[in-house]
């Protein structure tokens, strides 16, 4: 999250995992490439090293891990050197409901996706930035894979795709519970290139027949290269963590290691919205609703954030509003609990209904509210 906004660690109860904690000790450096059989520090000209070097001989620099000062770019920072860090993209799929969004926020260590017990909730690609000294992971949660029936669900199967495109990992995310039958046939039509570990989830509701009934399904698939049981709702990550390791490959850092997403806070705050409305309806409503977040004014005491709530149709209207704007006022009191969380800020958020007729269907709709 760039703009100086806190991380959303206040949102669910989520504790920091122990891989999540960052170096206090300031920017690396450089990293240090493998090439061939050497080691050569990122980011330098091989005629350059010898300054480098005599650099750190001067700033005592010995060991990866030395803390300095140096004057590097006219600015004094705290660097260090990284060994061999490991970065790349790990990309969840799975059905509906798998649990991916969960497993996003629990790996995070952060609330970064929203979840529902209800199915489609995620209709983007959200990706979630995990920098340690050892490592840059690139977490992205994707919507459950689904036969598109309208126009919206095009543009999330679209996410999905573009997601199996740049994995270095593919996380295939089971529900214990579901038909394994379906899912192996939806995983092997995904025809992955890259690497897979098919991921059980669920695990608390499961006991260790069915856990080992699992485990004999899956091993030996052409798509998986290993398997690992985990429980996303109760962040039991860890064995999964180490297995990500594994897979990822070498390589120097995608984005600054101070971001935690590439998405804008904007969407986060639709997102909160969207929420509290999969929460609060029952049936269809959810499915024929988005969330446009209209104005985001930071004030001197608060920031005032409008926000569009998208229907097709007048009656769905009234559903959201509700008797005397009951449902209405719950919408923004949930949200406006999580978007302070979320900001650290107090928040003024106010509400409208709009009536956009077929929206899930129209191009210049979907691209305004952001499919
Ligand atoms: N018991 C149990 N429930 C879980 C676990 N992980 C996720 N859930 C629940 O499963 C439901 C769906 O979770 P989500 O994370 O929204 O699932 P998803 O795969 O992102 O769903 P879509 O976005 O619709 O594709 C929620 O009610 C979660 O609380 C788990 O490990 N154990
Ligand atoms: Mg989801």
């Amino acid at each position: 999250m760039k703009g100086g906004i806190e991380p959303p660690s206040a949102l669910g109860g989520y504790e920091p995992n122990e891989h999540k904690k960052r170096p206090s000790h300031g920017r690396p450096l450089f990293w240090l490439r493998r090439e061939g059989s050497n080691l050569r520090p990122s980011g330098y000209e091989p005629d350059e090293l010898p300054l480098l070097y005599f650099a750190m001989w001067v700033a005592n620099i010995r060991r990866p891990q030395d803390t300095v000062q140096t004057n590097f770019n006219e600015l004094i920072l705290p660097a260090y050197i990284l060994t061999l860090l490991k970065s790349g993209f790990v990309n969840i799929f799975g059905r509906p409901n798998a649990g991916k969004s969960t497993l996003l926020n629990a790996l995070m260590g952060e609330k970064l996706a929203i979840v529902s017990p209800k199915v489609q909730t995620t209709r983007h690609r959200i990706k979630g930035i995990l920098t340690t000294d050892q490592y840059q992971v690139i977490i992205s949660d994707t919507p459950g894979i689904i036969d598109p029936k309208y126009k919206l669900h095009e543009k999330m199967m679209h996410a999905v795709k573009g997601a199996l495109e740049d994995a270095d990992l593919a996380l295939l995310l089971v529900d214990i519970r579901e038909s394994w039958e379906e899912v192996d046939n939806l995983f092997s039509a995904l025809r992955l290139r890259v690497p897979a570990v098919v991921v059980i989830n669920k695990t608390d509701v499961a006991g260790p027949e069915k856990k080992a009934a699992a485990e004999a399904f899956f091993k030996g698939k052409k798509y998986c290269r290993k398997i690992v049981f985990i429980s996303a709702l109760k962040g039991q990550t860890e064995e999964l963590m180490q297995t990500i390791m594994e897979f990822i490959p070498e390589g120097e850092p995608f984005f600054a290691e101070d971001e935690i997403s590439d998405l804008p806070t904007k969407f986060f705050v639709s997102e909160m919205i969207r929420e509290k409305i999969y929460a609060l309806f029952e049936e269809e409503i959810p499915y024929h609703t988005t969330v446009l977040v209209t104005e985001f004014k930071e004030k001197s005491t608060l920031i005032k954030i409008g926000a569009d709530i998208i229907v097709q149709r007048d009656t769905q209207k009234s559903i959201i509003i509700g008797e005397k704007g009951k449902m209405i006022r719950q919408i923004g009191i949930d949200a406006r609990a999580d978007i302070e969380a979320f900001l650290g800020r107090k928040v003024f958020l106010e509400l409208f209904v709009k009536v956009r007729p077929k929206w899930r269907e129209n191009d210049t709709f979907l691209r305004e509210y952001g499919y």
